[in-house]
C-alpha cells in the first residue's frame, strides 16, 4: 500500500490517467491525496471528476479555489467567465450528482496520528492545524448542507485579509476560505497577499511564503498542498508542494508520502 499526493489536475484527464498508470495505482491497495483544483482551465474537467468519483474511498480530495468557483457558478451566484472550461460539467446529465459530490469535499483533511495534513493552498501560519480544522468545518457544514447555494454568495472578496480571533460569521468563513485555498505569501503582520503568484524570491521583500513565516505552529506537521505552480515540487520547511503546472503544459506529479521514494511525474498529455 502506498499513499500518493498528486498535484492540481485542473481538467487534464489524459495526463491524470497516464500518471495513475505510471504509479500502477490500485484503488484496492493504494491511496491518493488530491490537493484540489480538479477542474477548470484544462480540457476535460468532467472526465477528471467522474474518474475521481469512481476511485471511491481510495481518494481523499480537498477543495481548491477553482472547485469553489465551479460550485458558485453552478449555484448561480457567479457568472461563467470566458476562461472557464468547466461547461462540460454544468451541461452534463448528471451535473447535479457531480456538483453534490464536489460540495461535500472538505477544505482541510487531517491525519492526527501521523501529523499529516492535506489542503489546497496552505494552513494559515498562526493557526494550529486542529484550530484550522475547526474553522474549515464551519465552511464545510454550509457547503454540504441544504443552504449551500446561498452560502457561496458570501465567500467572494479579499477582505478581511488579516486574521483576528475576533472575526466571526461570514467574515471568518471568507478569511478561512482565502487562507486555505488562495494563500501564497503573507507580510510580517500575517496579512494575506493576493497579488503575487511568482516563485519565492520574486516577491517584494515585505512578503514571505506562508510556510516560512516565523513561529508557525503547524511546523510540527507535514502539510501537503498545491495551488502554487511557480513554486513547483517543494519538499522542505515541513511541507510538500505538489503543483508542477500540468495545465500550463508542465507536469503532473505524484509524491509517495508514507515511504521513501522519488516523486513520479508525467508530462502534459492533453490533445
Ligand atoms: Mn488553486
Amino acid at each position: 500500500m502506498t499513499l500518493y499526493a498528486v498535484g492540481d489536475v485542473q481538467g487534464c484527464a489524459r495526463t491524470f490517467k497516464r500518471l495513475l498508470k505510471r504509479i500502477s495505482f490500485d484503488p484496492d491497495r493504494d491511496r491518493l491525496w488530491l490537493v484540489g483544483d480538479l477542474v477548470n482551465r484544462g480540457p476535460a474537467s468532467r472526465k477528471v471528476l467522474r474518474k475521481v468519483i469512481k476511485l471511491g474511498d481510495s481518494v481523499t480530495c480537498v477543495l481548491g479555489n477553482h472547485d469553489l468557483h465551479l460550485l458558485a457558478t453552478a449555484a448561480g451566484v457567479r457568472r461563467r467567465s470566458r476562461t472557464d472550461t468547466f461547461h462540460d460539467i454544468l451541461d452534463a446529465d448528471d451535473a447535479a450528482d457531480l456538483i453534490d459530490w464536489l460540495r461535500r469535499r472538505p477544505l482541510l483533511h487531517l491525519e492526527t496520528k501521523q501529523r499529516r495534513a492535506l489542503v489546497h493552498a496552505g494552513i494559515y501560519p498562526a493557526w494550529q492545524p486542529k484550530e484550522a480544522k475547526r474553522y474549515a468545518q464551519e465552511v464545510e457544514a454550509r457547503l454540504s448542507g441544504p443552504g449551500w447555494r446561498r452560502s457561496l454568495a458570501r465567500i467572494y472578496g479579499s477582505t478581511p485579509d488579516l486574521w483576528s480571533p475576533k472575526l466571526v460569521g461570514a467574515d471568518r468563513r471568507r478569511f478561512t476560505i482565502n487562507a486555505l485555498t488562495r494563500m501564497r505569501f503573507c507580510d510580517a503582520s500575517g496579512r494575506l497577499d493576493f497579488g503575487e503568484s511568482g516563485p519565492p524570491g520574486s516577491q517584494p521583500r515585505r512578503l514571505t511564503p506562508w510556510f516560512r513565516m516565523p513561529e508557525r505552529p503547524g511546523r510540527k506537521w507535514h502539510i501537503v498542498f498545491g495551488h502554487w505552480s511557480t513554486l513547483g515540487l517543494y519538499r522542505r520547511d515541513g511541507v510538500t508542494a505538489t503543483d508542477t503546472g500540468c495545465v500550463w503544459g508542465g507536469k503532473l506529479t505524484a509524491v509517495p508520502l508514507d515511504r521513501k521514494g522519488a516523486p513520479i511525474a508525467v508530462s502534459y498529455a492533453e490533445r
